[in-house]
């Protein structure tokens, strides 16, 4: 019998990679999507055969990680393996405009997928989505057994849902892991992540649609690695013996001005022509640096990052030109699911 996965999140940027690699795997992949009045299925429309197709192996179900009683219901109907929570608000100077919504859905939610999977009483193994948000002010580098300072709502609610996973874990003797993964990009990256804002106007700016880039704190330090390798780090840590809980990160740091820079610098662009500071997108209390070790994962997972600073703000500035191309001459075409 093929594996069954079950991934919360699936139509964000994780959740598309890592229903690639699970059906590249053979898994039958279920995914939550939310009810929304614009079609927020894009990333994974172009995955797999459509769901009436005989051979179809990803199908995805309306859920919300508020709703319990439709989380305990998915979960008794398709029976999954492996669960991955990766559902969340997770915008960090977001949460600070939402954080009652941020903490119901990111912290409480994880909650309740938990209390879902235990009363559904599957034996299936739980991934939690942990973020390196919850060391915040805690200064690098961070590792699992660094304590952790969050400094925002997102993260606040990080560390609830991560403490959870380990109670569980601790009190029912579920397989809890929690991956504390450090920022990790791609073209399928949030347009309102700093990585994407900025590559997605350098494309602009050299296309001449654009001229100015506003931006906040650029010397903000982050460990950025890429997510199609990231999402093979979360399903390595289901298939190990005994749960645990594993830093994912590069070992690398980079502020967001060296980003800024080498983006415009690699169509031939001065930055400091485009760039100016927004205060606006300063947060009332910043993560000044994150920088991963991740020694454990790589012991333990055998996972070790391949894609570092440089080759990632060239695949995305690229990606972001190819699209903006393909936008133009009209080839972008929407699927049905
Ligand atoms: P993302 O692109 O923002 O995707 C978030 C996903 O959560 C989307 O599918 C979104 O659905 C869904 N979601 C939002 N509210 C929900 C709700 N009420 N019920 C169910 N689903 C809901 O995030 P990502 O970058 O893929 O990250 C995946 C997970 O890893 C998140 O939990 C994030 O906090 C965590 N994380 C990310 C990073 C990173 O650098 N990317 C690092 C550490 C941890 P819609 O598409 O409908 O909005
Ligand atoms: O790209 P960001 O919004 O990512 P942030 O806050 O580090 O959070 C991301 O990574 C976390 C893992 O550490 C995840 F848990 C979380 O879900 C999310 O994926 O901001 C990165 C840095 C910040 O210091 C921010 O202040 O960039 C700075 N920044 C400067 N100007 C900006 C901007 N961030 C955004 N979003 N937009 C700006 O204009």
């Amino acid at each position: 019998m093929p594996r069954v996965a079950l991934i919360t999140g699936i139509t964000g940027q994780d959740g598309s990679y890592l229903s690639e690699l699970l059906l590249d795997k053979g898994y039958t992949v279920h995914g939550l999507k939310r009810r929304s009045s614009t079609f927020n299925t894009e990333r994974v429309d172009r995955i797999d055969v459509h769901p009436r197709h005989p051979d179809a192996r990803l199908f995805l179900h309306y859920s919300d990680l508020t709703d319990p009683a439709s989380l305990t219901n998915l979960i008794r109907d398709i029976a999954p393996d492996e669960i991955y929570n990766l559902g969340a608000q997770s915008h960090v100077r977001v949460s600070f405009d939402i954080p009652g919504y941020t903490a119901d859905v990111t912290g409480l939610g994880a909650l309740r997928l938990l209390e879902a999977a235990r009363a559904a009483d599957v034996g299936c193994r739980f991934y939690q989505a942990s973020s390196s948000e919850m060391f915040g002010a805690t200064p690098p580098p961070q590792r699992e057994d660094t304590p952790f300072h969050p400094r925002s709502p997102y993260a606040c609610a990080k560390v609830y849902a991560y403490w959870s996973a380990v109670n569980y874990r601790e009190s029912y003797g579920m397989y809890c892991a929690n991956g504390i993964l450090f920022n990790h990009e791609s073209p399928r990256r949030g347009e309102n992540f700093v990585t994407r804002k900025i590559t997605r106007a350098v494309a602009r700016i050299e296309a001449g649609i654009q001229d100015k880039l506003h931006l906040g704190n650029l010397d903000a330090v982050r460990d950025w690695g890429y997510a199609p390798e990231y999402v093979e780090a979360m399903w390595l840590s289901l298939q190990q013996d005994q749960p645990g809980d594993y830093v994912v990160a590069t070992g690398e740091g980079h502020t967001v001005r060296e980003f800024v820079e080498a983006a415009f610098a690699h169509v031939g662009l001065d930055w400091r022509d485009h760039v100016t500071i927004d205060p606006r997108y300063f947060r009332p209390a910043e993560v000044d640096a994150l920088i991963g070790d991740y020694s454990r994962a790589r012991r333990a997972l055998g996972w070790a990052p391949k894609t570092l600073f440089a080759d990632l703000v060239r695949v995305m500035v690229d990606a972001d030109r190819q699209l903006l191309e393909d936008e133009r001459a009209g080839r972008l075409v929407r699927v049905d699911r």
